[in-house]
């Protein structure tokens, strides 16, 4: 029993470390990407932060659900609004594209930028505004304070709403 009791004890000491350990405190400056359902940053939310190795690398949006608790579906064609401030974290450059893999139209999304509405962008390249609304299947979320690899075949936002 004395063992049993030291056991728990040391689990529970083991558990206190893990809830309090200063890895929170760091990732509470991850760079992170967010993302919305709505325009004007309304409904669903995906906020996606930077892997250890300082990028996150997203293929394929339809393999990222909603994070509910009875709901299905995924992120796939749904973004309406985003943001790459960090929202309270740190802010990424961000790479989105209108197919999965990384196809299609690409428009690059600097670093602390609020975009309130996705349908009518100006980008470098295109001498029209574009939508990207409910288009966006893959994306590249990047650390700033990192290199960030050249991406020749994105159009870079001009201007947005
Ligand atoms: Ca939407």
């Amino acid at each position: 029993m004395r063992r049993l009791l030291s056991a728990l004890a040391a689990f529970a000491l083991a558990w206190v470390a893990i809830v309090t350990s200063p890895g929170t405190a760091a990732a509470a400056g991850t760079p992170r990407a967010q993302f919305w359902d709505a325009t004007g940053y309304q409904s669903w939310k995906l906020d996606k932060d930077v892997w250890s190795q300082g990028y996150a690398l997203i293929p394929d949006l339809s393999k990222e659900g909603l994070s509910c608790w009875f709901c299905s579906g995924n992120w796939d064609n749904r973004i309406s609004s985003l943001s790459t401030t960090g929202g309270g974290q740190s802010p990424v450059d961000l790479f989105v594209y209108t197919e999965k893999g990384y196809g299609g139209t690409c428009v690059h999304i600097p670093a602390n930028t609020q975009v309130s509405d996705v349908r009518d962008m100006i980008v470098s390249g295109i001498g029209y505004p574009i939508s990207l609304n409910n288009e966006i299947s893959s994306f590249m979320v990047y650390d700033i304070n990192r290199p960030v690899p050249d991406h020749p075949e994105c159009h870079l936002l001009l201007s947005h709403l």
